[in-house]
């Protein structure tokens, strides 16, 4: 155990990116993070405008493509002390990306930018209400990204590549030999075009299949016991309507279903409330057989019943009422019961992925918010538990597990988190709360 220096870094696995990618395709974000008041265009592009008649436009403004700065070529091997010289010359250009925060075919482009060190400014794209901004820049399709340079537009993203590999030399990303080059280009295309329609077509069946029924989750924004069930709902590819409850005003459909325990989450499925989120979880399997997330052996679904049990029995509530909302003795204590809780949890995944083995399953979603929560609560009492030295397989897990898209868009905003906790936390102690 020692005092927090950073926290936890998550990389991006590209297998499981290429395995969420149709998920992700169809993903509107509900709010826009776009703020630009400005669409800046060349001289060309305003005449063309006008002759279509579409010269009011809001926010058009004229811009002035700077003299174009021929790049720098850097052969490979040569990095290093031309980097700064690099950033200097792209500084000069105007470098635009529009992109949305999910899109692989974003995500790629900005890649490229980043290995070859080109800076660039990103325009965040709401999807659902797409800005004037890239209506101009891409009316063939609509689509981010759309990668802008001085002015002029480049859609497509791997017409976007090729732009940026023939604009900045530097970190080649195609060989030199030209049937080599060829070879990449047919594969990059491949990826996109044989991939993707197979994958969405499926989707399409899943989707079909699962609009007839009615699914709604009602959870709020924060809870690990609701995000289970997002995760659940999503590897299985079931289309689903969400209401986000307010827990300090719940609302009464919320307290109808689920009178009991007043408590989210509840998925509601064709009418029929079902509260618990582990109960919930096991719903799902029984009701949409695909991606199991029990094993088919009965000991081992047991076993991993057992784990998922004891996950919220004796790691979380000690988390959250001991060691969150207590202080001294008492947190003391209850730090000492979670080493020793989360020791089974380490003894449990040795030698292993994932709880279940190679693949996700309910163990991991219902731990999973130990890959996110568990390092807020160090955070805001300052105490690191789970080490790498300690905890070595269990540092693994967190990682693996964060890295499959699926759960990491999923996550609640960091800053909200810690603030929420380190609320409860002062109103628990009798202290004062100024939110960060
Ligand atoms: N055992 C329940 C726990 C659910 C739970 O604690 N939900 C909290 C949010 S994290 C809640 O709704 N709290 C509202 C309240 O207690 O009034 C489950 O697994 O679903």
């Amino acid at each position: 155990m020692t005092r927090i220096q950073k926290g936890p870094v998550r990389g991006i696995s590209l297998k499981l990116q290429e395995e969420e990618r149709e998920r992700r395709m169809d993903f509107v974000p509900e709010e826009s993070a776009i703020k630009i008041d400005e669409i800046k265009v060349d001289k060309e592009t305003i005449d063309m405008l006008a002759a279509l008649g579409m010269s009011d436009i809001p926010g058009l403004v004229e811009f002035e493509p700077q003299p174009f700065v021929p790049p720098q070529v850097f052969g490979r091997g040569q990095a290093g002390a031309p980097g700064r010289r690099k950033k200097k010359e792209s500084m000069a250009e105007e470098v635009k990306l529009l992109k949305n925060w999910s899109s692989p075919y974003g995500l790629r482009v900005v890649w490229a930018l980043k290995l070859k060190g080109i800076e660039y400014d990103e325009a965040l794209e709401d999807l659902s209400n797409k800005s004037s901004m890239l209506l101009l820049y891409n009316p063939v399709y609509k689509k981010i990204p759309v990668f802008v340079h001085n002015g002029k537009p480049i859609c497509e993203s791997l017409l976007i590549l090729e732009y940026l590999e023939e604009t900045w030399k530097q970190t080649p990303l195609l060989p030199e030999d030209p049937h080599q080059r060829a070879l990449a280009r047919f594969w990059a295309k491949f990826g996109d075009e044989k991939l993707e329609s197979g994958e969405r077509q499926k989707t399409k069946k899943k989707k079909t299949m699962a609009v007839a029924e009615e699914v709604k989750l009602f959870r709020n924004w924060s809870s690990p016991f609701g995000l289970r069930v997002v995760w659940a709902l999503k590897l299985k590819g079931i289309e689903y309507d969400e209401e986000l409850e307010d827990l300090s005003n719940k609302s009464p459909l919320l307290l109808q279903y689920n009178p009991v325990y007043k408590k989210i989450p509840v998925l509601v499925h064709n009418g029929k409330p079902i509260c618990e989120s582990l109960l919930i979880l096991e719903y799902l399997e029984e009701t949409w057989k695909q991606t199991p997330l029990l094993p088919e052996d009965p000991h081992q679904r047991a076993l991993a019943r057992f784990w998922a049990k004891f996950g919220d029995e004796k790691v979380f509530e000690t988390m959250r009422f001991g060691i969150l909302l207590k202080q001294g003795k008492e947190q003391e204590e209850a730090i000492v019961s979670t080493i020793e809780n989360l020791k089974y949890l380490e003894e449990e995944l040795k030698g292993k992925k994932f709880f279940g083995g190679e693949t996700i399953g309910l163990v991991d979603i219902a731990l999973g918010w130990l890959a996110y929560h568990f390092n807020v609560v160090e955070e805001i009492i300052g105490v690191k538990l789970i080490e790498q030295q300690t905890f070595p397989s269990l540092v693994a897990w967190m990682q693996e597990f964060s890295n499959i898209l699926t759960i990491q868009e999923s996550w609640p905003p960091r800053d909200k988190l810690f603030d929420r906790f380190a609320g409860f936390r002062k109103a628990a102690l009798g202290e004062e709360h100024t939110p960060k």
